[in-house]
């Protein structure tokens, strides 16, 4: 494994924010400006499975940048550097991209799904983009989903509602990501075109051995039954979670205990079987 990033994020955003304001850019995100072009940001691929039989039903895509003095930026840091080094949208697009292009080689009926931010869901060609890279990698909408994290949609609800249901109606499925790790809003539940609800890992942890947190997970399945939703439950990492999510209705699993995020090309050999 590679070493960890030895550097928080948040150092770079905060001295970045400053440098910015001093014209000078932070030496990491013209790192970033350069891997972006050479094609360096690597895009790692964690199965889902069909909680009923164990099926691989697709993977989320995950990026990260393997940094040459600093160890390795996993999605979300390297998300904060671009933004704060203004290539968020071309970090967005190369990955959207590159997971397409990935994809394009798994069989049918495996699905992608990819982690959107705030930023890319406001982006005024956002959308009209990725239906491009939809059609031009042959991809067929309703096998891709958009993971939103809540923070992504706190700005602004309508607007947000408004922009996933224009990409609903072309058939991409929206995910509510990391749902029970930050604020919760129902509203999100009342307004947004959401197809599937994708529960924290800090939603399952608990779940084998505190009645607590069973019921809390309960009640949440009989929602989300309620509303329609698919059901994925994220950060499975032992057999007794996989019994209980499956046993409690939880449609869709991924975590450790499938599988680590892995190499694109490993991913294409687990899903040619
Ligand atoms: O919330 P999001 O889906 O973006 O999280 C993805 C991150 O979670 C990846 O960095 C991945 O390595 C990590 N991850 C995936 N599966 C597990 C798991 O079973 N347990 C833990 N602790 N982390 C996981
Ligand atoms: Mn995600």
């Amino acid at each position: 494994m590679t070493r960890p990033m030895s550097i928080p994020a948040q150092t770079f955003e905060r001295r970045n924010r400053d440098d910015r304001r001093r014209s000078e850019p932070h030496p990491i995100t013209e790192d970033l400006a350069e891997a972006l072009l050479a094609d360096q940001i690597e895009l790692l691929f964690q199965p889902q499975f069909g909680s009923r039989d164990n099926a691989l039903v697709g993977a989320e895509a995950l990026a990260r940048w393997q940094h040459p003095d600093h160890g390795v930026f996993p999605g979300d840091a390297l998300v904060a550097i671009a933004q704060s080094g203004g290539m968020a949208r071309r970090l967005s697009r190369h990955i959207a991209r590159s997971a397409l292009r990935e994809a394009d080689k798994w069989p049918n009926a495996l699905r992608l799904s990819l982690n959107v931010t705030a930023m890319d869901l406001f982006d005024r060609t956002f959308g009209e983009e990725l239906l491009t890279m939809l059609a031009d990698a042959h991809f067929p909408a309703d096998r891709l989903t958009l993971e939103i994290t809540e923070q992504a949609l706190v700005a602004d609800l309508d607007r947000s509602a408004a922009k996933l249901e224009a990409l609903a109606a072309e058939g991409i499925r929206i995910a509510l990501d990391d749902f029970g790790a930050g604020f919760c809003n129902f509203r999100y539940l009342k307004k947004l075109p959401l197809h599937a609800l994708k529960l924290d890992r800090s939603m399952l942890e608990g779940v084998t051995e505190d009645s607590r947190d069973l019921a809390v997970l309960r009640g949440i399945l009989a929602m989300a039954r309620a509303l329609g939703l698919t059901v994925i439950a994220e950060g499975i990492e032992n057999e007794a979670q996989r019994e209980v999510v499956a046993r409690e209705g939880c449609d869709v699993w991924q975590g450790f205990l499938g599988a680590e995020p892995m190499a694109a090309e490993k991913f294409a050999a687990l899903s040619a079987g």
